[in-house]
């Protein structure tokens, strides 16, 4: 049968380089004509009533006010709404210490060389297509990232024991693995650190788990609070499920050390509680990718089950491509295949399935030798500027002679370090500095740059002295 939309004839001669269903110059007269037919066609008598009918009551109250008149102004994120409130502030002088985003010495976003290469690569690969991928993602991206966040040679990867599924950067990621829990795990309820990334609570709430806290950090020392860790965990219910950050805490700065990771591992252990780590700086903390990943390739080589969401935004600094991954080491490859599964139909009805440009970016990378070195060689240098941005806020607040002690600022590891600022001295900063920050007092080490370092500092001299 042939489409109504072409009964009226061909071409008009002003267009004939078009098709007759993109020309430029239908008469209303052709187009309504048309529309007519399509009326007969679908079988509706009076085409005059029927149209009358579709546009003659808009959609509204019955008042005729919104049918979302009720619904009131959610306040901005704690973490994203710094940056919109930045944006609107027209001062020269102002600093974005609030998400955690790389920033050169020039105070500008910072695109890898080795991800140029890799897009470049991927441009000038005719044989690349745009099709769907598969709901779990990328294979060759989903096998690199496990070997990453475990190690090459873990047994759990070469036993097929582990099931990984491309997410939408590290939250995505955590959110299918919560959803995951919620639906198939026995205990409902996760024990995240006090305090933690401000998403945790709600990513882990919105999948259906019951959210808990354990204590972590210890203001006093503002290092780890390791005895009230190990209290809280010791009387978590068994088999509760625990979110670990990796490495580089957010928005603490405060790592475990290795030993102290080897007793949270046994603790876990002998309570049966699910292991679920959030991997977001891998090669952030120290600059190297294998001992920023020692903590979970600790619990993953004692035989046990556990969760790890990875994040590539932040370590190749692809943050808006949304690239991330779930793993899920299980005990046998044949529960990974069902966990496998299930996963899918998490994913299936939240996006469908994941996208394809950042994971063939990291995929490029992570396969190939050279590019992966180079990789490394940038991750280190990110990590050394960051570093370096720690010991000169440091030097400038000694300089100042700024009460109180503040060798946390070079103890601290990671993107962030957690000043101890109160809110009223976040905001005394903010107004009469134009510096922005959580209102927790953590700031973006990676925001800032030998030119801005000295402004902090008077920021935090003035805020200290005045409302100390
Ligand atoms: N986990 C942690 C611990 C984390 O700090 C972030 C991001 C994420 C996961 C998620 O990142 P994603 O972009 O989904 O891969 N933290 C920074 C950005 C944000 O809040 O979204 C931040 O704390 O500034």
């Amino acid at each position: 049968m042939r489409t109504q939309f072409t009964a009226s004839g061909g071409a008009h001669s002003c267009c004939s380089a078009v098709s007759s269903s993109s020309c430029c110059c239908i008469s209303t007269a052709a187009a309504d004509r048309r529309l007519n037919a399509l009326v007969r066609h679908l079988g509706i008598e009076d085409s005059k009533s029927a149209m009358a009918d579709i546009s003659a009551n808009p959609t509204s109250a019955s008042n005729g006010d919104s049918v979302f008149a009720h619904v009131v102004r959610a306040p901005e994120d704690p973490i994203l709404g710094v940056t919109v409130a930045y944006n609107k502030d027209p001062s020269p002088n102002k600093l974005n210490l609030g998400v955690g985003a790389y920033r050169t010495e020039e105070g500008k976003p910072l695109v890898l060389n080795v991800v140029r290469q890799a897009e470049q690569q991927l441009v000038n690969d005719p044989s690349r297509v745009k099709e769907y991928l598969p709901i779990v993602g990328l294979a060759e991206f989903n096998k690199l990232s496990a070997k990453l966040i475990l190690g090459s040679d873990n047994p759990a990867i070469q036993e097929n024991r582990v099931t990984t599924v491309q997410g939408l950067s590290g939250t995505g990621s955590l959110r299918v693995g919560g959803e995951f829990l919620a639906r198939h795990y026995h205990e409902r309820t996760i024990y995240i650190p006090q305090p933690t990334w401000g998403n945790h609570p709600k990513v882990f709430t919105l999948s259906g788990l019951s959210v808990k806290t354990y204590r972590y950090y210890d203001p006093a020392t503002r290092g780890l609070n390791f005895q009230g860790l190990l209290e809280d965990l010791g009387s978590a219910p068994s088999g509760a499920i625990v979110l670990l950050h990796a490495c580089a805490h957010n928005p603490t700065g405060v790592d475990p050390t290795l030993e102290q990771w080897e007793h949270i591992r046994k603790l876990v252990r002998s309570k049966a509680l699910l292991p679920f780590f959030d991997s977001a700086y891998q090669g952030f903390a120290s600059g190297s990718l294998d001992a920023d990943a020692q903590s979970v390739r600790i619990f993953a080589a004692d035989g046990g089950e556990c969760l790890v969401a990875q994040s590539y935004a932040k370590n190749m600094g692809l943050y808006g491509e949304r690239v991330g991954a779930l793993s899920i080491v299980c005990k046998t490859a044949d529960v990974a295949s069902r966990v496998e599964s299930q996963l899918k139909l998490v994913i299936r009805p939240m996006y469908s399935n994941p996208p394809i440009h950042g994971a063939s970016i990291v995929a490029t990378i992570l396969k190939d030798r050279n590019l992966y070195n180079e990789w490394t060689i940038e991750l280190k240098a990110m990590a050394d500027r960051i570093i370096s941005m720690r010991q000169q806020l440091f030097d400038a607040l000694k300089t100042r002679g700024t009460p109180g002690d503040w060798s946390h600022i070079i103890k601290q590891i990671g993107m962030f370090t957690f000043t101890g600022l109160n809110s009223d001295q976040v905001a005394f900063m903010t107004k009469e500095y134009h510096i922005y920050m959580t209102s927790d007092g953590r700031i973006s080490m990676a925001g800032l740059s030998s030119r801005t370092v000295p402004h902090l500092a008077d920021a935090i001299h003035a805020a200290v002295t005045r409302l100390g």
